[in-house]
């Protein structure tokens, strides 16, 4: 199913990437938004039309859920879940760590997901149950991520920036935790990338307080089907519909991040 899609993606992703990598005069077109940090460029907006137009064109009726846009609540109806720049503070400073993430959902559920590094032209993406894959200079390679314990782990966390006055102390609790418990950590400023890093193993686990549905809907289809787990921080199940704190990686990183540091804060 959804061959057309499948088809079509790897080009689509390649074309909305070049609008990033050929982006100049950056710092002339940000707008502020809500929160602290929080930032919105006119590329964000040009890739994201540019994605709703071929993927309207590619699969008619399709609904979206992006981040550059007001939303209505996501529904059972095929819908595209879009982070045009996810990494949008890194897009503006010229740090190179930003990724273009697209799932596509149906009944809720993650049926294909697609993650487009453009700066090192990385394609990560997967199909619901047929594995996810790494497609780079004309080759493609099946994930299948390792299981390893948080003492042998690489620990990636997010600082949810937009509401650091009020949960950077629970973030900065974490990252101390999981420094004392894994090899080191790492920040990156992209959870898209965290997730494509914990799925090809170059990562074991990301904790964020709060990511929001575009953010991670490809990304825990891609780790999902590289072998690794996701949910929330307390254990629960991961929700689409709603923002929400999230623990991606290696089975047993992530149960020894339940055991052993836990989620406190409430929401
Ligand atoms: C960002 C994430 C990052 C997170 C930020 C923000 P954006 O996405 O990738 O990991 O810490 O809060 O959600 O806003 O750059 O697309």
């Amino acid at each position: 199913m959804y061959s057309e899609i499948k088809k079509q993606m790897p080009s689509i992703l390649e074309a909305a990437g070049e609008i990033v990598c050929s982006a100049s005069h950056i710092t002339d077109c940000i707008t502020a938004k809500a929160g602290d940090a929080n930032f919105v460029t006119e590329y964000d907006v040009n890739v994201q039309n540019f994605l709703k137009e071929k993927l309207t064109a590619l699969c008619p009726g399709a609904l979206f859920f992006a981040e550059e846009q007001e939303n209505d609540p996501l529904t059972d109806a095929p819908t595209f879940l879009i982070d045009p720049i996810d990494g949008t503070t890194n897009f503006i400073r010229g740090l190179g760590q930003s990724c273009i993430s697209v799932g596509f959902y149906v009944n809720k559920k993650p049926v294909l997901g697609y993650i487009y590094q453009p700066y090192a032209r990385e394609l990560f993406y997967a199909y619901a149950g047929e594995g996810a894959y790494l497609a780079k200079n004309g080759k493609t390679t099946r994930l299948s991520r390792a299981d390893v314990p948080l003492s042998g782990s690489l620990s990636a966390f997010g600082t949810d920036p937009y509401r650091k006055s009020t949960t950077g102390a629970e973030t900065m609790r974490v990252a101390g935790e999981l420094l004392a418990r894994s090899l080191d950590i790492r920040r990156t400023g992209s959870a898209a990338l965290d997730l494509i890093n914990v799925a090809a193993g170059r990562c074991d686990l990301l904790y964020e307080n709060l990511l929001s549905p575009w953010d991670f809907g490809a990304g825990r289809l891609i780790v999902e089907e590289a072998g690794g787990v996701v949910m929330r921080p307390d254990g629960k199940p991961l929700p689409m519909d709603r923002p929400s704190p999230i623990l991606a990686g290696a089975p047993s990183a992530c149960a020894e991040f339940l055991s052993e540091i836990g989620y406190r804060l409430n929401d």
